[in-house]
């Protein structure tokens, strides 16, 4: 029987993607090394109705000195964190001598900000990589997985934290327990957890199958999220939809006796209610929409073959490993994936083995199609080059269903 990784109730397994690399493992072509796979699979708790994946991938193997994803790459994501910051600054961050922590600051992108401001902060970053160029920024970063041990020593050395931020990290650690220890070793009595990750809900709505890979363990709702917070001493006491990575939500912790939940939450566990996020219905609608923009996307990419047509990729996604390899396409009918990130470049996509070129290769020469990877950036991107468009070629999305964009 599977089990719940947080509460040990069965579980329902709801889709099966079948055996996938690891999203972010881009390798050098002359690589001969075997790939690693799994089973990526998915199931959803029938006590506290917490989405996850049903095997776990170790987290060594995905977050290393050499993790390719850098947050800076989009002007929306700078936006949204230097936002994000300005908010905390001007409000849990304005008092005396104020304190965040941030859990999995990549490469800086929200903390620069707070560090410009002149705030004490610390990013916890076990990726070497993208930490060096957080440092590079001013920030301060401990090189270390955020977990209880981790908690204590920061607490240690610069005392509790006002607030504890964490963004498309938390759903990336099936060790909740742990955090929340950390968390509780670490917060102020009066602070707050705050963290957003991609949220079920819009996965539903969207079909975007392609949040679930390796590295996105946990598919949040207000529902689950609750029932975990509580489970380990505290409460939900806030919720905010945001529009970024195609919906998301802004989850905000506390201990119960520090702050009264706001009505938004009421609000959000209702719809989820309403909605049936979790109901078996609702779950093998999923897998059966799933499948069918499987076929549809196969069936297109293959008549366009056919037809002659030149079909590239745009955004080595960590999300499109999941659409490759589940779709079975190889760079017979995608010939390569522009991106602009220089840890991509020049490899090859983990089992696809599609080559990822500079973005600046989009345009050499333009095709006659190009499926959006990136479709969570699409009006950035699709802005970025208006000349293919205005030379007739067209954009290709798949959620929530697969389309030719006129
Ligand atoms: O949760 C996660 C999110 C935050 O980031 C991580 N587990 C991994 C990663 O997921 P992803 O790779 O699916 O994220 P993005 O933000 O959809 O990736 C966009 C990709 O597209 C990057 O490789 C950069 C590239 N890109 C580009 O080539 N030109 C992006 C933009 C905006 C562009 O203009
Ligand atoms: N916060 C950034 C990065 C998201 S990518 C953003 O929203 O864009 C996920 C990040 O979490 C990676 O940089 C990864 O190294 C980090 N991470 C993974 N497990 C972690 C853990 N246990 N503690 C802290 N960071 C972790």
């Amino acid at each position: 029987m599977l089990t719940c990784r947080i509460c040990g109730a069965s579980v329902r397994e709801f889709v099966d993607f079948g055996r996938q690399p690891l999203s972010d493992a881009f390798r050098k072509p002359d690589d001969t090394s075997e790939e690693y796979f799994f089973r990526l699979a998915v199931g959803a708790c029938e006590s506290c109705a917490m989405v996850q994946l049903v095997e776990e991938v170790p987290r060594d193997r995905m977050f290393h000195a050499d993790y390719p994803y850098h947050s800076s790459g989009s002007a929306l994501m700078r936006e949204h964190f230097g936002r994000t910051a300005q908010e905390f600054l001007e409000t849990e961050l304005s008092g005396d001598d104020p304190f965040i922590v941030e859990i999995g600051c990549n490469d800086g992108v929200m903390l620069s900000a707070v560090h410009e401001a002149g705030v004490r902060h610390l990013g916890v970053e076990p990726s070497a990589g993208v930490g060096e160029v957080a440092r590079s920024k001013g920030v301060r970063v401990l090189t270390e997985f955020f977990e209880d041990s981790t908690a204590r020593a920061v607490r240690d050395e610069h005392g509790p934290a006002d607030v504890i931020f964490s963004a498309n990290t938390i759903c990336h650690i099936p060790y909740l327990e742990s955090i929340f220890l950390g968390v509780d070793a670490l917060l102020k009595p009066d602070g707050v957890f705050v963290f957003e990750d991609p949220y079920w809900g819009d996965i539903v709505e969207r079909r975007s199958f392609d949040q679930i890979y390796d590295e996105h363990f946990y598919f949040f709702t207000a529902t689950s999220v609750r029932a975990a917070a509580r489970r380990y001493g505290f409460d939900l006491v806030d919720v905010r939809r945001l529009g970024v990575h195609g919906g998301e939500v802004r989850y905000s912790i506390a201990r119960p006796e520090a702050r009264v939940p706001t009505a938004a939450v009421a609000e959000l566990l209702a719809e989820e209610e309403a909605r049936g996020l979790v109901t078996r219905e609702t779950l093998d609608g999923f897998a059966a929409g799933v499948a069918g923009i499987r076929d549809d996307l196969v069936a297109l990419l293959k008549d366009l073959k056919d037809r002659g047509g030149r079909v590239v990729a745009y955004g080595a996604t960590a999300k499109s490993a999941t659409v490759t390899n589940y779709c079975g396409i190889g760079p017979d009918l995608v010939s390569k994936i522009c991106d602009s990130t220089p840890a991509k470049q020049g490899r090859l996509a983990p089992g696809s083995h599609i080559p990822v070129v500079p973005s600046g290769e989009f345009a050499e020469p333009y095709p006659d199609y190009a499926l959006l990877f990136a479709w969570n950036h699409a009006e950035e991107i699709i802005a970025k080059e208006p000349a293919f468009r205005d030379g007739g070629g067209r954009w290709i999305l798949y959620v929530p269903e697969v389309h030719v964009v006129e």
